[in-house]
């Protein structure tokens, strides 16, 4: 992960889980971790504490955390984004997050709050875009560009040459074909196979993908 302040983890779920657990197995710093749910204070993930809400994170300074985006994206345009850009425009900072089991080749951009997870593949010359999630086992091929905000769910294969417009979610399991374009805000449902440019906004599922 990037950055030597301490982290403050945003979420307490699932997806906070998996990143709590790259974290710890990158050797970072956890301070704990914060919620929107008041239920969840005084619990704790893998041993990290829930210290309250988001009013907690705001006591520290942006001097003073990192914070990582815990909240995960099962859909196109996600909660995930709003928490992203609410805590950058009061000032705070996003570390990256890569499990040390990922693989990444050369030249391979990253830009802020990447997470990039267990066992993933980024083959030379990919450009990552802020805020995204390269999940378990995901694995894509040369020179992909990935917008901001989108998440490549499990098991995902990307050929070489693909273009992901932000806040697009490729659900588990699909595959695309190399050099196609798609869109901003897709769904592609899981196990779906993309032979096809898709257009923005769309949702598509099936082998080969059709509109749903
Ligand atoms: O499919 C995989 C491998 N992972 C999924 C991930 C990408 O998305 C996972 O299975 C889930 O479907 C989903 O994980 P996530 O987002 O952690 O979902 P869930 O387990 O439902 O937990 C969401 C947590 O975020 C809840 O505890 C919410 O209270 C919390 N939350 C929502 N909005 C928030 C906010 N927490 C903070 N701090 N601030 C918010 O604004």
């Amino acid at each position: 992960m990037t950055g030597k302040l301490p982290v403050l983890v945003l979420g307490a779920g699932g997806h906070a889980k998996v990143v709590i657990d790259a974290l710890q197995a990158a050797g970072a710093d956890i301070l704990g971790a914060v919620d929107a749910d008041p239920t969840t204070d005084g619990k704790n993930i893998l041993g990290v504490d829930i210290l309250g809400t988001d009013a907690v994170a705001l006591d520290h300074s942006p001097d003073a955390v990192s914070l990582v985006n815990g909240v995960g994206s099962t859909t196109a345009s996600s909660p995930r984004q709003d928490l992203y850009r609410r805590f950058v425009d009061a000032g705070y900072a996003f570390a990256t997050v890569i499990h040390p089991s990922a693989v990444i080749g050369g030249e391979v951009e990253k830009a802020d709050a990447v997470q990039i997870m267990a066992g993933a593949v980024i083959q030379p010359g990919c450009r990552i875009g802020a805020n995204a999630i390269i999940n378990t086992r995901a694995s894509i091929d040369h020179d992909c560009v990935i917008g901001d905000h989108v998440h490549i769910a499990p098991g995902v294969v990307l050929g070489g040459g693909i273009a992901v417009g932000s806040g697009s979610h490729i659900g588990a399991g699909s595959c695309i074909i190399q050099n196609v374009h798609i869109g901003e805000n897709v769904l592609i449902a899981v196990g779906a196979a993309v032979v096809t440019d898709i257009w923005d906004g769309a949702r598509i599922a099936g082998v080969p993908a059709q509109e749903m």
